[in-house]
């Protein structure tokens, strides 16, 4: 594979590499490195962005001198390394502050601290340049279904967004917010389980119009669902805002294993969504190719940057095939004799009315509904030419 440019921007989130493998069962298994030596690690793989929260740089609680002193010397740093702040989100989740949720806690001071705390991010996220702003509600829900009002959740929810949207404006800022929906963990159910319930939330915003999604492989995955299809129907809605790309191996725990490591097949279309569009046109996703995994717990040094740079072949790979693949003139072929790019024609003739339509006889009464029934689509033959290219 060749060696990834700043061009094809990929982006780390700092707590990817910067996980010490600390889990639910064991103590952590790697040393910890300042902020700004994963950033420069990342850079010399050829990374062109980082991202973080708040406290993956500045400790909770950390005075502002100190919190100053900290954020400048990580702005250099990145600086130095040619490297771009493309994202900052707001952790949470960490503090026992947040365990029954941050906007949607059922406790009105938390709410509050929480707000504040997403606002300061805020304002830090303009100053490091960084154009998206994500919010992932990892503790916005519950363990028992007695224990939530959940119409006042989703109140608070939108009040929360809301005015952080609304804060955005009015300082003029360019950023745009990111919500990651996840189905649950560390919640047992977490409020906007999917891509789907978070678009449903987003209609019902007063300032949705610079509120979008970051949809994680793993997470749609976890609740059984087709990530490729989940991106497709937020770049249908004009809401791909960023992306967290990652490994995931069926319904389990929250994996977040090298990109491609987990359903292969799935990354080989998510590649070729990203990177080729939809067959009919449409929308192109143009964010940076950001990654959100964790390095496994039994990497250390070494497995840790060979598992970043992983992440960033793998996509390359993948981008290699899914090009071959749209130019194989079999898959064009294939994709004419399945109807593919049928698909992209209106069903109602330019003009035709309802009225038209009722009074087409062979719409309906003339239709040979048999006929149209044996039409073999051969999907069969053009799967198999993607994974022809895809092993090949
Ligand atoms: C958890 C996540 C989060 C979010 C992050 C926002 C800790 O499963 O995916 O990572 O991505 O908080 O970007
Ligand atoms: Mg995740
Ligand atoms: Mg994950
Ligand atoms: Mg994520």
């Amino acid at each position: 594979v060749r060696t990834p440019t700043p061009e094809d921007r990929f982006s780390f989130g700092l707590w990817t590499v910067g996980w010490l493998a600390r889990d639910q069962f064991g103590e952590a298994t790697r040393d910890p490195l300042d902020p700004w030596e994963y950033a420069t690690r990342l850079a010399d793989l050829g990374a062109w962005g980082v991202t973080f929260h708040d406290d993956d740089v500045v400790p909770f609680g950390t005075d502002d001198d100190e919190r100053e002193k900290i954020l400048s010397r990580l702005k250099q740093a990145t600086d130095d390394a040619g490297l771009v702040v493309e994202m900052v989100t707001t952790n949470l989740f960490g503090h026992p502050v947040f365990k029954d949720g941050g906007f949607t806690s059922n406790d009105r001071s938390v709410r509050r601290f929480a707000l504040r705390k997403v606002l300061r991010n805020v304002d830090l996220a303009a100053r490091m340049g960084a154009s998206t702003f994500v919010m992932w509600g990892g503790r916005e829900g519950s363990e028992y279904d007695g224990a939530k009002d959940v119409h006042a959740a989703l109140d608070r929810y939108r009040e929360g967004v809301d005015t952080v949207a609304a804060y955005i404006k009015e300082q003029g800022y360019g950023l745009r917010i990111g919500l990651e929906p996840k189905p649950n963990e560390p919640r047992g159910d977490i409020l906007l389980p999917t891509v789907g319930h978070a678009l449903g939330f987003i209609a019902q915003l007063e300032h949705g119009d610079i509120v979008g999604l970051n949809p994680e492989t793993g997470h749609e995955q976890m609740a059984g669902l087709n990530y490729t299809h989940g991106l497709a129907q937020a770049l249908w809605s004009g809401k791909l805002f960023h992306i967290d790309l990652n490994g995931q191996r069926s319904i389990k725990y929250d994996q977040d294993l090298v990109f491609g490591h987990g359903d292969l097949l799935s990354a080989f279309f998510t590649v070729d969504l990203l990177e080729n569009g939809f067959p009919g046109g449409g929308p192109r996703y143009d964010g940076p190719r950001h990654f959100d995994y964790k390095p496994s717990r039994t990497e250390n040094d070494q497995g840790v940057w060979d598992s970043a740079k992983a992440n960033m072949d793998m996509y390359l790979m993948l981008a290699e095939k899914a090009k071959a693949y749209r130019a194989d003139p079999r898959v064009q072929e294939a994709f004419e004799a399945s109807g593919v790019l049928e698909l992209a024609r209106p069903t109602l003739g330019e003009g035709e009315s309802v009225a038209d339509l009722l009074a087409d006889r062979s719409a309906f009464e003339d239709f040979d509904a048999d006929a149209a029934g044996a039409r073999e689509y051969r999907f069969v033959h053009l799967n198999q030419l993607a994974l022809e290219h895809l092993i090949g």
